[in-house]
């Protein structure tokens, strides 16, 4: 328990809209237990690293500049100025964010060569249509000729070998371009070449970045920011796109399935394990051994009725989306599914795990366990269970061994909070050509209509994270309903996904409540919800291939920056948040953040993200804090593309013919 007073404490109401946390929160204080929360209100960030212009990338730092009227040229020992300085600390976000991605599509690449070549019998090729679709993407063909001239199909587990090493190689390459790039519209791809940015291979431009922002290499914000681009590229069109690739194929491309949300998901009487992290090699196997009937049958003997796995953070997004598993709830939750006294062990693997959730779950029974080498944790008590994906299922089962082992322990009073929502989620972009097109003429087609014909206004991807400096979901969700109200469709990923799985936006009839009578018609017809669940934020691979296919649609311009769209990540975080805003900005995207963007301290390196990029890629930053301010922005920019696309001329209610529509195929 923390003996650390905390002095004056927010109302939770001002924390959090969700109640499930709001009551947690006052269970943590009751308790004696120092959450996030908590050390927001004692601990401020510091000034000058929040404007961007705090340099610590040689020892004669850390330099600090700070524009004032006295000074207002101020530079760092070595004559860094204020844009260098915020440039580099911004590519080097752009590093560790796309770094992460790219890590992670990596151990997906070599657990999918790993089970194209048979060497584990606890992956297998689930999605072989999926291969097929995305082989000739890598160079690599689907069909044999025979002596006699007969075109046969290629075995399976050939393609997926080829696939696979084709795949891995991204990573490695030296020279070239990154074979997934080309999915992006013709004039994009184009516009890249002719600008240098696209990726030559994964890794390499990760590297380069770290390279130019070492003490006295790029001095130059504008070539920084290119390089920001390859790299962020190398992510989005890259690390991240086959990582989703690769994980529908060997788990299952994801299609509408339903699934609960938020804290309540957690049962008393059964032994509770939560999957907290991002890669889906770990849990799928853990959902297997959850489901074991030797498991099941171990766990009643222990006393407990059964076994509940529920996922935290993206995990929570991969296990949902392919298995309708519960999700306990988004990232500003950890330590409170822990402060429930009900979590029996909570297993994580990489990225957005809070350390201290080792020291709340010292104040509890729960067992915290580590399990990618990548990630141990000096804090509290924790146990490591290296997972390796040729043991995978053993590894699962130790795991939910441990955890049965650990629910006679429970000690502290448990109390589960009740909320508890049902939602509809697993929208690929292959999902949403099914959903709106129908069997018979699956395509973006639909959607595009109702654009044009203006019942849907415009398309927005609303993403990222929580942060502890702004309140818990409360943007999320402001900005989404504005959307909606004004007819704008959803894309939604990550912990933004969660926010509305909770507020109940998530399913069909939340469009009768919230949306505009456009868009309440379009999906009333359709029976989808307004806010499209799309996955994990490895995933926002899959909107920037729904953007690739609406353009491919037709109708509605030539480039992603043609399209009335936009997106946001209102309470972003974490600088995996950064790579994606970059790599949607260098689509064609407008991309607006929220909380705080650390550029205030370098006003010609924020104008050049604001303003300039828009010149080069027809996408641009943005920051606002205020959510409804930040929902206007982006229906005026929607607008503004409506207006270019001569679609702002009244919203007649016609639904195109054929002819119409090979009008259009053919522009
Ligand atoms: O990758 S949205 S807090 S959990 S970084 Fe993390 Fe942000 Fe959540 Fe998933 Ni994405
Ligand atoms: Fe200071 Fe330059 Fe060193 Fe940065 S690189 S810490 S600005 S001397």
């Amino acid at each position: 328990m923390s003996d650390k007073k905390v002095k004056k404490q927010r109302d939770v109401k001002d924390v959090s809209v969700d109640a499930a946390t709001q009551q947690m929160i006052l269970k943590a204080r009751a308790d004696g237990v120092e959450t996030i929360f908590d050390r927001a209100e004692t601990m401020k960030a510091c000034p000058i690293g929040a404007t961007g212009t705090c340099c610590k990338n040689c020892s004669q730092g850390p330099c600090r500049l700070t524009i004032t009227e006295k000074n207002p040229n101020p530079i760092g020992l070595c004559g860094a100025t204020p844009e260098t300085i915020a440039a580099r600390n911004f590519a080097r976000m752009v590093a560790a964010g796309a770094a992460a991605h790219s890590d992670h599509g990596r151990g997906v690449a070599e657990t999918f060569l790993a089970a194209a070549r048979r060497e584990t019998e606890d992956y297998g090729i689930k999605d072989t249509v999926k291969l097929r679709e995305i082989a000739p993407d890598f160079g690599v063909d689907i069909t044999v000729t025979d002596k006699d001239g007969n075109v046969l199909d290629r075995d399976i587990y050939e393609i997926a070998e080829e696939v696979g090493v084709k795949a891995l190689g991204q990573w490695g390459q030296q020279n070239g371009e990154v074979y997934t790039a080309k999915r992006a519209p013709e004039a994009r791809y184009e516009l890249w070449r002719k600008l240098d940015v696209v990726p030559r291979g994964i890794d390499r431009e990760v590297v380069e970045i770290m390279h130019r922002t070492h003490m006295g290499v790029d001095q130059d914000y504008k070539n920084l920011v290119k390089q920001c681009t390859r790299a962020a590229l190398g992510d989005g069109w890259g690390g991240s796109m086959i990582a989703t690739d690769l994980q529908d194929i060997m788990f299952g491309t994801p299609y509408p399935t339903q699934g609960g949300i938020n804290l309540g998901c957690l049962e008393e009487g059964n032994v509770n394990v939560i999957v907290h992290g991002h890669e889906p090699l770990l849990s799928e196997m853990i959902v297997v051994a959850s489901q074991d009937p030797e498991m099941i049958e171990y766990a009643r003997s222990k006393g407990a009725k059964g076994i509940t796995l529920a996922g935290m953070c993206c995990t929570a997004n991969e296990i949902l989306q392919r298995h309708g598993l519960p999700i306990a709830g988004n990232y500003l939750q950890q330590e409170l599914a822990i402060v429930t006294g009900a979590v029996d062990a909570m297993v994580v693997d990489v990225q957005c795990i809070m350390e201290n959730i080792a020291n709340v779950a010292d104040c509890y029974h729960t067992k915290v366990i580590t399990t990618n080498p990548r990630a141990m944790m000096a804090s509290g008590n924790t146990t490591h269970i290296e997972f390796d994906e040729h043991s995978a299922l053993e590894d699962g089962k130790k795991i939910v061994k441990l955890a049965i082992d650990n629910y006679p322990n429970r000690k502290a009073e448990v109390l589960i909070p009740p909320q508890k929502e049902n939602q509809v989620v697993g929208f690929s972009y292959e999902a949403i050509n099914y959903h709106l097109g129908g069997t018979f003429r699956g395509s973006y087609v639909p959607l595009n209509d109702n654009i044009i014909n203006g019942r849907i206004r415009g398309i927005a991807g609303v993403v990222g994270c929580n942060n502890a400096r702004t309140s818990h979901d409360s943007s999320h969700l402001i900005i989404i309903k504005e959307l909606l109200k004004n007819d704008v469709i959803v894309l939604t990923t990550g912990c933004s996904a969660m926010a509305c799985g909770k507020a109940g936006l998530l399913t069909p009839e939340a469009a009768a409540v919230y949306c505009g009578p456009g868009l309440a018609e379009v999906c009333e017809t359709v029976g989808i919800p307004p806010v499209l669940h799309m996955g994990s934020c490895v995933d926002n691979s899959r909107i920037l291939m729904a953007a690739a296919e609406v353009v491919k649609a037709g109708g509605l311009g030539k480039d992603i920056s043609d399209l009335p769209a936009a997106g946001a990540a209102p309470e972003w975080m974490s600088e995996k948040a950064i790579s994606i805003g970059h790599y949607f900005v260098a689509s064609g995207v407008y991309t607006v953040f929220g909380v705080t963007l650390p550029v205030d301290g370098a006003p010609v390196f924020k104008d050049y993200l604001f303003e300039g990029l828009e010149d080069i890629y027809g996408g641009m930053w943005d920051m606002i804090e205020d959510p409804y301010e930040m929902a206007k922005s982006m229906i005026a920019h929607i607008d503004k593309k409506r207006a270019a696309l001569g679609l702002d001329k009244g919203k007649e209610r016609v639904l195109m013919d054929m002819a119409d529509r090979q009008k259009l195929d053919a522009a």
